[in-house]
């Protein structure tokens, strides 16, 4: 990389990283952490490949002071975890366990040591098994009780901890654990997924309301939103009408509410009787507003007319011929399309990118050393296309790189690697990847050269 980067980000602009509990903590049945609906999901045969579960995950919960001075060695300015509901509040409500609250609040202080800025996120799945033996997300009270949780969490690290995220992905929480059963719960109810859809909004509105009204100081809450731009498969009608009704139920039915308190029209029509019922208040609340917007962008999607989709009679096709992760289409112009478009269509106060990252098969060389070089030709592509949509205006403030450590990706345990760090499930051992190396010198110049051969 030459001394000089062709490529610079903005003054202030921030780097990191974004993680979270279940994926990475293990210690599952410590300190009096309560159960969490993935701990029951992973125990069901045939949920999770080769029967994993995140009973010891990256074993973070021992290994957190050894994780923050990788990301201290690393030069990370932020790094977004989240927060387990059930090592907070076992049965999700009522009780609360100390020796949750004091493991996040000796983390956060171990970053602000650091000078590594904690960045929480509420929610990332883990719903307490107790509340789902309630009616989890279908439940509108769960809702309240979040707002319960968010309170207890920010009544005791407010004082340090400025930045928020209330929900990770609300679509993927929704869809993939009502709809098509892929993730926990593990329920496949059309009714019920629009349902927790509606009140995982509403507890995102309520728990910004909790955490303001709780803060020792003024705070910057958002929400992390898994956005894909949509391409028609074709230039048929058919094919074009299809990804503009997939394009509402994946993007326009979180960010419609969130940033113009309703949902989209077309979509309620489409959705017809499955649609949830809204309460007078409630796009009130959903949409409550925020400092920032963040948004996880992996790939595109495409698709294409498929009368025999229920609902929507559209279904993805992974074009031939294009480049794939383990995952994914890798297509670095779609983050920049997306954040261009969020940006003209909704203005939010400021966009953040909370993830971005690839999954390839990484291994350990001879020397020791792993030389994931796709994972660097991926980050690379992608920031160059961030950058492009700051030239033109947009008001991206930082860019998270989805992960810090390998770490247990949901249904397909740990065969995927999203991690900067390479971690050897068997000793817990960590090795900082070349993209790691690579990610810290484009912090360290607030940009790089996109012509440097990788
Ligand atoms: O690992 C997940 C994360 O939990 C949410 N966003 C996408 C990542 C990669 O699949």
């Amino acid at each position: 990389m030459s001394k000089e980067p062709v490529i610079r980000f903005p003054e202030g602009f921030r780097w990191g990283v974004a993680a979270s509990a279940y994926q990475i903590e293990g210690g599952y049945d410590e300190d009096g952490r309560g159960l969490s609906i993935w701990d029951t999901f992973c125990r069901q045969p045939g949920k999770v490949e080769r029967g994993e579960t995140g009973d010891v995950a990256a074993d973070h919960y021992h290994r957190w002071r050894e994780d923050v001075q990788i990301m201290a060695d690393l030069g990370l300015q932020v790094y977004r975890f989240s927060i387990a509901w059930p090592r907070i509040l076992p049965e999700g409500t009522g009780r609360v366990n100390p020796p949750g609250l004091d493991f996040y609040d000796h983390l956060v202080d171990a970053l602000l040591e650091k000078g590594i800025t904690p960045l929480p996120t509420l929610y990332h799945w883990d719903l307490p098994q107790a509340l789902q033996d309630k009616g989890g997300w279908g439940n509108r009270d769960t809702a309240h009780y979040f707002a319960e949780y968010a309170r207890i969490v920010g009544e005791r690290l407010s004082d340090r901890v400025q930045n928020w995220i209330t929900h990770n992905e609300p679509f993927v929480a929704a869809v993939a654990g009502h709809f098509t059963g892929e993730h926990a719960p593990g329920l496949q109810d059309p009714f019920l997924t629009f349902r927790a859809g509606h009140h995982l909004l509403l507890s995102h509105g309520y728990a910004v309301e909790a955490l303001r009204a709780t803060a020792k100081q003024t705070l910057q809450i958002g929400i992390a939103l898994n956005l894909s731009p949509v391409h028609p498969a074709s230039e048929s009608e058919a094919d074009q009408q299809a990804a503009r009704r997939y394009d509402g139920v994946l993007n326009r039915l979180f960010l419609d509410p969130i940033l113009c308190a309703k949902y989209p029209e077309d979509i309620v029509e489409l959705l017809g009787p499955v649609m949830p019922q809204v309460e007078p208040d409630d796009m009130r609340h959903i949409a409550v507003p925020l400092d920032f917007v963040g948004v996880n962008y992996y790939s595109r999607t495409v698709i294409r007319y498929d009368p025999d989709f229920p609902l929507i009679q559209a279904s993805e096709i992974k074009p031939e011929g294009r480049e794939y992760s383990q995952m994914w289409e890798i297509y670095p112009p779609g983050i920049y399309e997306l954040l261009t478009r969020v940006w003209k269509d909704y203005r939010p106060a400021s966009i953040f990118v909370t993830e971005n990252g690839v999954c390839v098969p990484d291994g350990v060389d001879f020397d020791g050393r792993v030389r994931d070089y796709r994972r660097i030709r991926y980050l690379r592509d992608h920031l160059v296309q961030v950058h492009r949509a700051i030239a033109e205006g947009v008001p991206v403030h930082g860019y998270l790189v989805w992960s810090l450590l390998d770490n247990f990706e949901w249904a397909f345990g740990y065969r995927m690697r999203f991690g900067l760090t390479y971690v050897d499930f068997e000793t817990q051992k960590r090795i900082i990847k070349e993209s790691g190396y690579w990610f810290a010198r484009v912090i360290r110049e607030n940009g790089f050269n996109p012509d440097m051969a990788i």
